[in-house]
């Protein structure tokens, strides 16, 4: 049986990609699990410096995989919803940075995934949405929460309550997306970023993330509490003394992580 997502390394970088594409990329059980499977071998490999995560076909994905929901009772959508949840916070939790290369459409739990990663890159012909309205649903991965802090509160609210797709560009505007490439350039400018990344204090990167994460939605005095501590402990690192040298010897670091 083929892969539901593939999993491929371009040097640091891990490229999970969704491959359904005769049904857009929908998140059945399999792909929600296969996810998780990959999400936690990737945090258990620490030569893996970024992630990747994007869609075969013309779609990133085009949300829950509706004939597989169809049948369900209320417990069986509950119990798909935790899956779903599950696989989205072991991305969102990784120690190391994901990007969503959003290729097409990221529809209602497509375009959840998107925003559980920490940025989006769209190609031109991508085209955001939470239509779950339109089939009496509400988000169920996470939508409500995530998609609210990334663009605000009123954008969230019109994109949840009405339904409707938002173009590329509109995605931009509303700080959805960070950046938009043509299509074909849209992959290579995702691994680039992660290549970069690669290149960094991996506990420094690590730690920022973890930071961000935690101080988001923490009161201020915790998150710069947080800040401080997370400071001090990258800062007995031998990465930090690396870094440091190497600024002053005008050469290029060589971190490893300690
Ligand atoms: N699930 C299953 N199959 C899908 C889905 C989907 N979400 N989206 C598309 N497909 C399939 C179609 O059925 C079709 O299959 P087939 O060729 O066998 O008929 C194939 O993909 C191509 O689709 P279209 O023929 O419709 O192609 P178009 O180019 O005309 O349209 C669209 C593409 C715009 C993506 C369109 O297919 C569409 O609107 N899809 C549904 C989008 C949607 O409503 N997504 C939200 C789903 S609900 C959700 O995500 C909630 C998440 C939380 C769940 C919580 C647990 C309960």
């Amino acid at each position: 049986m083929s892969e539901v997502v593939r999993c491929e390394r371009r040097g640091p970088v891990a490229v999970l990609t969704l491959d359904r594409p005769k049904a857009f990329n929908a998140l059945s059980r399999a792909v929600l699990e296969a996810l998780l499977a990959h999400a936690e071998a990737i945090a258990a490999d620490g030569a893996v410096r970024a992630v990747v995560v994007t869609g075969a076909g013309r779609a990133f994905s085009a949300g829950a995989d509706i004939d597989e929901m169809r049948p369900m009772n209320a417990l069986a959508a509950e119990a798909f919803s935790r899956l779903g949840h599950r696989a989205f916070h072991a991305l969102e939790n990784l120690g190391v940075p994901t990007l969503a290369a959003v290729n097409g459409f990221a529809l209602g739990g497509g375009c959840e995934l998107a925003c559980a990663c920490d940025w989006i890159y769209a190609s031109s012909a991508a085209r955001f949405g939470q239509p779950e309205v339109n089939l009496g649903l509400i988000p169920g991965f996470g939508g409500t929460s995530r998609l609210l802090r990334r663009v605000g509160v009123a954008w969230a609210r019109e994109i949840v309550l009405t339904g409707e797709r938002l173009d590329a560009e509109t995605a931009l505007r509303i700080g959805l997306v960070n950046r938009v490439f043509e299509p074909d350039a849209l992959l290579d400018a995702a691994i680039r970023v992660g290549e970069t990344i690669a290149t960094r204090g991996p506990l420094a990167v690590a730690a920022a993330k973890r930071v961000m994460q935690a101080g988001q939605d923490a009161n201020v005095e915790v998150a710069h509490a947080l800040e401080q501590s997370a400071f001090g402990a990258v800062f007995a690192t031998a990465d930090r003394e690396e870094g440091i040298e190497a600024f002053l010897e005008k050469r290029e670091p060589k971190f490893e992580g300690r």
